[in-house]
């Protein structure tokens, strides 16, 4: 770990420090980051008084997956888009809320990035005030900047990843981050409006025993996966299970502490219900970053391509050990 990043590091701090490890760095990188920071700033702040600005409860329209849109969710599909559209730093951005990717308009710089996001995970949580969150991932295009992005540059395999976070909005408001050196935690301190660095070089160290998956669905599942979960269950297993129903919560208290999450396919929905471009792959990419590994049940997530940008898969995400385990006992299919 470099000196610099030690905790108590501020944000600001960390990406002009990671800027200085590139010599070529246009700079623009940083200000993607920089941006990203503001707009979770921003829907950190309404998160926080949701229930006193009225903006709980839904909008009534409903979204391209045909789930009920709620306010907090515009909100943050909004502030994320303002926040760096004119920042110069990205050509086109791809949202769980927008059908289409949203292109940044002519009179800004069509930049080098692609940002990818659920601007609000969870949002069926809102009404209960329990934690939900923003995912991102960003690829750097392929067609020239300054032009139109194409959906060429957004449709790309999970190795292409150059960076991904997430933001947590929950008792406190943390961002974890990386872009190819370890993960990275920082936490909001809402007094100053500065994310700090809290937890410098997350890493999974294995010994995690805690599943997380809807057990409400068990019946759906493949007979092995069932097989699986139940042997784990039982007094003295040391095993625990946990689950918001945030992918983003559950995944972060499992990196924190160490597990595996799992959204299996059913047989009438073998895609399952995570999306790939923008839950799966920034998280599989961060695990991966942290030493562990996320899987389709099959093929490592990282590996795969969306086919179209609201794709869905199969997640099985966590420490390494169980995820193999998992991959494992889907392969002797009953
Ligand atoms: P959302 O993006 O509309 O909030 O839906 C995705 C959420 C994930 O955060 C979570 O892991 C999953 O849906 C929970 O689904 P279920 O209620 O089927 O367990
Ligand atoms: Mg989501």
């Amino acid at each position: 770990m470099l000196r610099q990043f030690e905790e108590g590091t501020t944000l600001d701090r960390f990406i002009a420090e990671s800027e200085h490890l590139h010599p070529d760095a246009s700079g623009r990188f940083s200000a993607l980051l920089h941006q990203v920071s503001l707009a979770s700033r921003l829907v950190s702040a309404r998160v926080n008084r949701a229930g006193l600005a009225g903006m709980l409860g839904a909008t009534g329209d409903v979204n391209v997956q045909g789930e009920f849109v709620q306010k907090l969710d515009e909100y943050a599909n909004e502030a994320f888009k303002r926040a760096l559209e004119h920042a110069g730093c990205v050509g086109a951005i791809a949202s769980e809320e927008d059908e289409g990717p949203y292109r940044v308009p002519e009179r800004f710089y069509s930049g080098r990035y692609i940002f990818c996001m659920d601007p609000l995970d969870g949002s069926s949580n809102i009404d209960v005030n329990a934690t939900i969150g923003t995912i991102f991932c960003v690829f750097r295009r392929k067609s020239e900047e300054g032009s139109p992005a194409q959906m060429s540059d957004i449709l790309r395999p999970g190795t292409d990843i150059v960076a991904a976070g997430y933001v947590v909005y929950g008792s406190g408001t943390m961002m974890v981050l990386s872009s190819g050196r370890g993960v990275h935690g920082f936490t909001l301190d809402p007094y100053v409006g500065e994310f700090f660095l809290s937890h410098p070089d997350i890493r999974l160290d294995g010994e995690g025993r805690t599943y997380s998956c809807n057990e409400g669905y068990a019946g759906t599942w493949p007979d092995g996966l069932r097989a699986w979960v139940d042997a784990r269950k039982g007094e003295g297993m040391g095993w625990k299970s946990r689950y918001i129903g945030s992918l983003v919560a559950d995944f972060h208290r499992n990196l924190l502490k160490g597990g595996i999450f799992l959204y299996p396919g059913s047989k009438k929905r073998p895609e399952g219900k995570l999306r790939l471009l923008y839950e799966a792959f920034p998280l599989a990419y961060l695990v991966e970053q942290a030493g562990g590994a996320a899987s389709d049940g099959q093929r490592r997530i990282l590996d795969l391509t969306p086919s179209e940008l609201h794709a869905r898969t199969p997640l099985y995400i966590g420490e390494k050990a169980l995820v193999e385990e998992i991959v494992e006992v889907l392969s002797t299919r009953e």
